[in-house]
């Protein structure tokens, strides 16, 4: 455990580069965690680098990062000084980078919502991407399936 948040902090550290064209992630996940897998592959699909870490105390790491406990999900990754909880849209991810709002801290989609990216379903489920931190309140974004539609 202590190897691993002196691998987050030293993670977090690291200068954002506003010039990468394909910010780099790192994602914390149970080893026997497919939906991280495929979540990890549309990240990639969709231009994130993503640096890949099987933990077996990811409860430790997110109480680390702060993510809430009504928020959790499966993974947990963090990337430019934000956490992403969850299998977030990628594009949601992109946005946070871009808008940066005051006082968040991270984004998260609760649970496992069907459809949502890594988790294919036949029918897809309406479920909200979250902020947390100081200056979060409303959804950031609602979703069915991987279809923004709030
Ligand atoms: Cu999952």
């Amino acid at each position: 455990m202590r190897l691993v948040a002196a691998a987050i902090i030293a993670f977090m550290a690291t200068a954002p580069n506003a010039l990468a064209e394909t910010p780099r992630m790192q994602v914390f996940k149970d080893a026997a965690c497919g939906c991280c897998d495929i979540w990890i592959d549309h990240m990639v699909e969709h231009g994130f680098e993503v640096v890949a870490q099987n933990v077996w105390n990811l409860n430790g790491i997110k109480d680390l990062l702060g993510v809430p406990v009504r928020m959790s999900s499966c993974h947990t990754a963090v990337i430019d000084g934000f956490v992403v909880e969850g299998h977030v849209p990628a594009a949601e991810v992109r946005r946070l980078l871009d808008e940066r709002p005051a006082g968040v801290a991270g984004i998260a989609v609760p649970g496992m919502p069907d459809g949502s990216p890594g988790m294919p379903a036949a029918v897809a489920e309406r479920y909200d991407v979250l902020i947390f931190g100081a200056g979060a309140s409303a959804p950031f974004a609602t979703y069915v399936g991987e279809q923004r539609v709030e």
